[in-house]
């Protein structure tokens, strides 16, 4: 008995895995099992012999059933430990860098505004945003007394003592840049004219840095029928509606005459835009034809070429497609703000050079 017991606790202690122990465990214990059969040959004993084998050969089998049931618990305990040593993770790492640069909203817009005119045949120019006054005024018919050159709270650059030149200015509209391309290009031509802009103003509503684009078409024949379907379109493709109620009212530019904005058909419900249904109006733009002034200025034969001109501020209409309530938060921001607003990250690692990786 005691080297059926020696047997057996040396097999088990050296089993390798749990499908080892297992057979053990029939070798020994199953119904066929050694130990067993040792119990089944009691029968045939004296009653003497019984009284002692029995206790002990019950003994013997609850030794090797509790030596099973150990050594498979310190399997399974080295199991989970080998499993804890290899996905064992190390919190004291720096984390992975991802990408953090995003696309800002105004730059989307800007290229939103750009891909929609070019599809409509427009080029973009760009031009100084330090301008001269008569580039920035006197040539878009705001003559040195005019009351609107007072209130657009230019930004001034200062001139040297005794130099009585006027001073440059911050552009306050991208109007220069169509004078500009006017004098270069001549007629016809189609462009717009994104870019920053500048007027010392600050609140919910204005930044002293702000973002226009404008655009003018000039040929033979050109009416406010042509303003009203290009502006139409561009509605429609930038709010992303298949149809879109303009609504123009009569207004005064000193660039255009006659002058018009331009308001679009939508509904506020529960401080959500949406374009192009309900009872409210949103104005978007301001437009006209073209004085003849201005395109004398720009060199353009006002008795042969007529053309129309709208302006608008990329950074209004970017708060109205998403839904971005201070104008503010443009210039004030971070990234959690941006991925609020759903602005991604970029994919292109080419993109985040700057960044440690
Ligand atoms: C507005 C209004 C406007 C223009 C801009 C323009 C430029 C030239 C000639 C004639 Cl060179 N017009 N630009 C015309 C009408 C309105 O902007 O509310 N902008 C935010």
């Amino acid at each position: 008995m005691d080297d059926l017991r020696e047997k057996y606790l040396t097999l088990i202690s050296a089993a390798a895995d749990e499908a080892a122990l297992e057979e053990l465990r029939v070798q020994a214990v199953g119904k066929k099992g050694e130990i067993s059969l040792h119990m089944r040959s009691l029968g045939k004993m004296s009653p003497e012999e019984r009284q002692v084998a029995g206790p002990a050969l019950n003994a013997l089998k609850d030794e090797v059933n509790s030596a099973l049931n150990a050594r498979k618990s310190a399997m399974a305990d080295a199991a989970l430990e080998e499993r804890l040593k290899s996905e064992w993770l190390d919190v004291t790492l720096p984390g992975r860098q991802r990408p953090a640069g995003t696309i800002h909203p105004i730059s989307q817009v800007w290229e939103e505004v750009t891909a929609i005119f070019s599809d409509m045949g427009f080029s973009v120019a760009e031009g100084p945003q330090i301008e001269t006054d008569w580039y920035n005024f006197d040539a878009l018919n705001m003559p040195g007394h005019h009351p609107a050159r007072a209130e657009m709270d230019t930004f001034y650059t200062h001139r040297a003592e005794g130099d009585d030149r006027p001073p440059h200015v911050l552009r306050t509209h991208t109007s220069p840049v169509q004078i500009r391309s006017m004098e270069k290009m001549g007629a016809p031509m189609r462009i717009i004219c994104p870019g920053r802009v500048y007027r010392a103003d600050y609140d919910q509503t204005h930044t002293p840095m702000f973002h226009q684009v404008e655009g003018l078409a000039l040929d033979t024949g050109i009416s406010m029928a042509n303003l009203k379907w290009c502006l139409e379109e561009f509605v429609k493709a930038f709010f992303e509606v298949d149809d879109v109620e303009l609504r123009f009212r009569a207004s005064h530019f000193p660039f255009t005459e006659p002058s018009a904005e331009v308001d679009i058909r939508c509904s506020w419900a529960d401080g959500q835009l949406k374009v192009g249904e309900g009872d409210d109006w949103l104005e978007i733009l301001g437009s006209g034809m073209v004085h003849p002034k201005v395109l004398a200025a720009g060199g353009i034969d006002a008795a042969k070429y007529q053309g129309f001109a709208f302006g608008m501020g990329i950074d209004r209409i970017a708060m109205l497609k998403y839904g971005i309530p201070d104008l503010r938060a443009f210039f004030d921001s971070d990234l959690r703000w941006l991925r609020h607003y759903g602005f991604a990250a970029l994919d292109k690692p080419g993109l985040v050079s700057g960044l440690s990786r």
